[in-house]
């Protein structure tokens, strides 16, 4: 049998997987002939992606999009056009053009957080609203012109940074009604003029609108007062009649404080009533201080039903105890099914003592979970509570226990330390998630013991896992968050690195042992889960090399130098293909970490502020014959399998 001769299906399906295992080779294989064209197609156009950086190049491109598209006769297939960059004509240097050369740092890449800088320059009016016709609008005719190509287009993505032109909001308008508009760079910009400026309103209550991302302020740079936040809330209550999904981003731009009057009063939209409730499916806030909670919140459940949402998400900022025992007192959430919270204590001024019960309440105000994620303090009994109210529908679950890093912080003496996984929490976790995928947790990284070892051996039990990702946490709060804690070591060892710090030379030794994961023992890592995994085989894992020199002051930083070289990330992936044991690795955040270096090579004079922590290094790892640096010389500890 040729492959000519299968039916559409099959082709379709050996389509698909030349395109999971190597998206460019679809291509390849679409060419070979018309079958394998009509079966890899809808693969290849469904989603059309298109970044702006200027007119001529978006004229090009979409011409060359339009083409092949008649070519192949595939503009039945697209359904989703994502839209980024910029087109502006005459355009100062924006703070925006700042934002998109930011970096996002290792932590989030190994998050999957955005990239965000709540403290940056931010201005309400930053660009007159677009007019209709003119030639900032009348620059967006290529794109018009392919909006009009496309035959059935499902979704429009827009995250260019300004405004939605007129004439894209007309050629939507007009052909395609059904379509959903994503609109990922909302913002009103004349809402201080009273009401906002006619084409404002127009786009804010446009029926196509159904997901918007805002970035917000209190007020901004230039001092004016902002409030988006207040319009989005009478937009979703009404105004915006198929608005979904809300992301909002609170910022605390540069050079705000410096204006010390009272905000302006807010006046509300035109034509808002009061009288309707919006029925939000999804709602992220980010980046609110927590004193925000949970009167933000009180806000939100006003203009929106919250028993309408399917997920929530409350992150880079915390939710302190007394909010969640708001929320679970005041609210159920009968169709939640992805929740992704950080949590604080919030207890700098006043003791806390409630906190873990609060926490309990408000994760069991939710019902099946699917997807939950947690950041912040932790203990074994929310995590017992999280168990037995979600684990049988959680499909994903991320932990990553947290606590202030600040031992004396407004007078109080801080003694939280993280809380630690066991064996028996691992098991505990395989035995209540029976349909668990992607697990994302902390290990205790020591000196890859055979207690090491053996927490890495309780992920094989997890039968239905197929992504895993460790946090190899390398900090040691003990030291000067336990007043018990006093390990020994052999004589050279026991005694303290310096004067100044209590520091013991074994305790930094451990701490350079832990972080150091080369690509040898991440492998090695990987070989200890996957090869006795029991149920389905793991696809990929990712680990994330953190906390080393974290003691809990804020003196021990001292030889970070050396932990940043150390101190690696890694991503292990399974090449999909049965035939074969294949895995990709590949370094995580290895230009952010080179780049680091470099710096710190330029204030070379800055390392020795814990001079004998280089003699501690050289006793692990003397030096190489030959060896022109230190960094050439280290490798990890082996896994004691
Ligand atoms: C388009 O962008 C989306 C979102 O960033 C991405 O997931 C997708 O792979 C991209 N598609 C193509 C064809 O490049
Ligand atoms: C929330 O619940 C508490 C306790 O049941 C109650 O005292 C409070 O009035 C409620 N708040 C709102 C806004 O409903
Ligand atoms: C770390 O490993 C040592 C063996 O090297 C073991 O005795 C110790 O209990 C382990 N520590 C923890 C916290 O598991
Ligand atoms: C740039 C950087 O990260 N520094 C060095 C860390 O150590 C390795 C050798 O082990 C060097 O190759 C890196 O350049």
């Amino acid at each position: 049998m040729t492959l000519l001769s299968l039916p559409l299906e099959l082709l379709q399906q050996i389509a698909a997987c030349v395109e999971t295992v190597h998206r460019p080779s679809l291509c390849a294989f679409s060419l070979t002939s018309k079958a394998c064209h009509g079966a890899s197609a809808f693969l290849i156009f469904w989603q059309i992606n298109i970044t702006i950086h200027h007119r001529e190049g978006l004229r090009r491109d979409v011409d060359r999009l339009v083409e092949a598209l008649s070519r192949t006769d595939s503009a039945r297939h697209v359904q989703r056009i994502s839209i980024r960059g910029a087109l502006r004509l005459n355009a100062k240097k924006m703070d925006d053009d700042e934002e998109a050369a930011y970096q996002p740092s290792l932590e989030q890449m190994m998050i999957d957080e955005e990239p965000t800088r709540s403290l940056r320059r931010y201005v309400v009016y930053d660009e007159p609203v677009i007019q209709k016709s003119s030639e900032d609008d009348l620059a967006w005719a290529p794109v018009v012109s392919l909006l009009r190509a496309i035959p059935h287009l499902k979704d429009l993505v827009y995250d260019c940074r300004s405004q939605i032109p007129p004439s894209l909001l007309s050629a939507l308008r007009e052909q395609h009604p059904q379509c959903r508009l994503h609109h990922l760079t909302f913002r009103f910009r004349t809402l201080l003029w009273g009401d906002p400026y006619p084409y404002e309103m127009e786009l804010a209550t446009f029926p196509s609108l159904y997901r918007v991302k805002l970035t917000c302020a209190w007020r901004d740079t230039d001092g004016d007062d902002d409030f988006n936040l207040e319009a989005m809330m009478e937009l979703v209550a009404g105004l915006a009649p198929n608005l979904k999904e809300v992301i909002v981003l609170d910022l605390h731009p540069i050079g705000s404080w410096h204006y010390y009057r009272p905000r302006e009063s807010w006046k509300g939209l035109p034509g808002f009533t009061g009288k309707a409730m919006g029925s939000l499916t999804s709602l992220s806030l980010k980046g609110f201080p927590p004193q925000k909670f949970p009167t933000l919140l009180q806000n939100w459940a006003r203009h929106t039903d919250f028993a309408c949402l399917r997920h929530l998400a409350i992150c880079n900022s915390g939710l302190s105890g007394e909010a969640m025992e708001w929320v679970a007192q005041n609210h159920s959430f009968p169709r939640l099914r992805t929740l992704i919270v950080h949590l604080t204590r919030d207890d700098r001024y006043h003791e806390r003592p409630h906190y873990s019960e609060n926490a309990i309440s408000f994760f069991q105000a939710f019902e099946s979970l699917e997807e939950l994620s947690i950041h912040g303090p932790i203990d074994s009994h929310i995590m017992d509570a999280i168990l037995s109210q979600h684990g049988q529908t959680l499909k994903k679950l991320s932990l990553r226990p947290f606590e202030e890093l600040m031992d004396y912080d407004h007078g109080r003496d801080r003694r939280d330390i993280p809380m630690e996984f066991t064996k028996d929490h691992i098991l505990q976790i395989q035995a209540q998630c029976l349909v668990l995928e992607e697990l994302a947790i902390p290990v205790k990284r020591n000196k890859s013991s055979a207690s090491e070892v053996e927490m890495y051996r309780c992920f094989n039990e997890i039968k239905s896992l197929r992504f895993l990702f460790l946090i190899l946490d390398c900090s040691n709060l003990r030291v000067c968050r336990d007043s018990t804690y006093n390990p020994q070591f052999n004589k050279e060892d026991q005694k303290p690195v310096d004067d100044r710090y209590l520091l013991k030379r074994g305790t930094i030794k451990e701490t350079f042992i832990n972080c150091a994961v080369d690509e040898a023992l991440a492998r090695s890592i990987w070989k200890t889960i996957s090869q006795n995994k029991r149920g389905r085989q793991l696809e990929r894992l990712k680990l994330w090399t953190k906390g080393g020199g974290e003691y809990g002051g804020s003196a021990y930083r001292s030889f970070s130098e050396v932990v940043r070289n150390l101190s690696r990330s890694w991503l292990i992936e399974r090449v999909p293909r049965d035939d074969q044991e294949d895995i990709t690795v590949r370094e995580l955040g290895q230009h952010e970490r080179e780049a680091n270096d470099l710096e710190e090579r330029r204030l070379e004079k800055g390392r020795d502020h814990v001079p004998n922590a280089w003699r501690v290094f050289r006793t692990i790892w003397p030096c190489k014959e030959g060896s022109k640096d230190w960094r050439d010389d280290w490798s990890s500890f082996p896994l004691q399998v």
